[in-house]
């Protein structure tokens, strides 16, 4: 998704809801989760200020989401910020340490985080074929979490209109330049080109070249993303029909099947609409039916600056906190 829709006013409009609180017991999903967005804001502001161009996640919203059931948390972030001007740069220690306290609170908790830079397989703008410093890059930020189980590595949010080789070899520096560093026993999301479509997984090529990706330790776990308005782009309230996230996973879940590889929605969403809400429990329902390879689903999205975003979960009165949410959590 491409459109960012913020209305910070929105959040005046503020009615108490009350949040159920049952710990989930039988989990149908391995993950279920929510996207944090809003460190990766400005984008057009390098680095940015803290507070005015991005923002962190609200921690007690942490403890929310996880006593609705929810066990995975998507850390949007952005390189630039994290290692300005170079690849290579030292890590900076105020947004590290932004992106630590939020990784240590989650994993306290017994949640997975998963870092996640939000760069399309771009740098400032342009393309990274740097594949050797993306894979210091990887070296790098992996040290910084090797002794913690529980954080996952995305390599990268998105690749897009990228040559396929490129983006097989950007995946792979990210995943030897993670086990150099001693991260052994994380799980590592690749993500595919053409904006990682799970609809598309097969059709555009990451199929055939992704299948190819070595992990030493074997735990790698295909990260594709789906929407359900027309264009799959997330820019709609509107779902095609109350069968179509599970028809656009059917081509990307026989792959996993044939090929014995696993994967992980890490991003979906639809909007408050009962066509919507009827896709987005008979996608859930498919990814149940699936989970010997389907690790489970991570909505898009939550954080302090979405306002009346349609698909926002910020807790407390945004429409999916109050409205959606409780009527997908059984399917989790
Ligand atoms: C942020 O970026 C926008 C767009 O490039 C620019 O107009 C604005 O002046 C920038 N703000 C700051 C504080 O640099
Ligand atoms: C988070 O970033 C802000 C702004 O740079 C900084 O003041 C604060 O100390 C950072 N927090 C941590 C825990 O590093
Ligand atoms: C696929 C998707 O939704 N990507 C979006 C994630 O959110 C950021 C805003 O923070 C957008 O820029 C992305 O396009």
């Amino acid at each position: 998704m491409f459109v960012k829709i913020l209305s910070v006013a929105a959040l005046a409009a503020a009615t108490a809801f009350p949040a159920p609180h049952e710990a989930r017991q039988n989990r149908k999903l391995r993950w279920f989760g929510i996207n944090e967005s809003g460190a990766e804001f400005g984008e057009k502001n390098l680095t940015g200020v803290y507070g005015r161009e991005f923002i962190w996640y609200d921690l007690q919203t942490i403890d929310q989401f996880i006593a609705q059931g929810m066990n995975m948390f998507r850390l949007n972030f952005l390189m630039e910020r994290l290692t300005p001007n170079t690849l290579t740069a030292p890590l900076d220690p105020l947004y590290l340490g932004n992106l630590t306290q939020q990784i240590d609170y989650i994993t306290s908790k017994g949640a997975y985080a998963m870092v996640q830079p939000h760069n399309y397989g771009r740098f400032y703008g342009n393309i990274i074929t740097d594949v050797s410093g993306f894979r210091t890059w990887w070296r790098n930020v992996a040290a910084v979490y090797k002794d913690n189980p529980l954080v996952v590595f995305d390599t990268n949010n998105e690749y897009h209109d990228m040559d396929q080789q490129l983006v097989f070899d950007l995946n792979q520096a990210a995943i030897d330049g993670v086990r150099s560093a001693g991260a052994t026993t994380q799980y590592i999301t690749p993500e595919g080109n053409s904006w990682s479509g799970a609809w598309t997984w097969v059709s555009s090529g990451n199929g055939a070249s992704l299948v190819n990706l070595k992990d030493p330790e074997n735990k790698l776990i295909y990260q594709m993303h789906q929407y359900l308005d027309t264009d799959g782009s997330g820019t709609h309230a509107e779902c095609v029909s109350p069968t179509i996230f599970r028809e656009r996973l059917v081509a990307a879940t026989k792959w996993l099947k044939d090929n014995q590889k696993e994967g992980v929605i890490g991003e979906f969403a639809g909007g408050d609409n009962d066509q919507c809400i009827r896709a987005l429990q008979d996608g859930l329902a498919y990814l149940g039916e699936n989970a010997d390879v389907w690790w489970g689903a991570i909505w898009w999205a939550a954080g302090p600056w979405w306002g009346d975003y349609m698909y926002n979960m910020e807790p407390p009165n945004s429409v999916g906190w109050t409205s959606i949410l409780p009527k997908i959590k059984s399917y989790f």
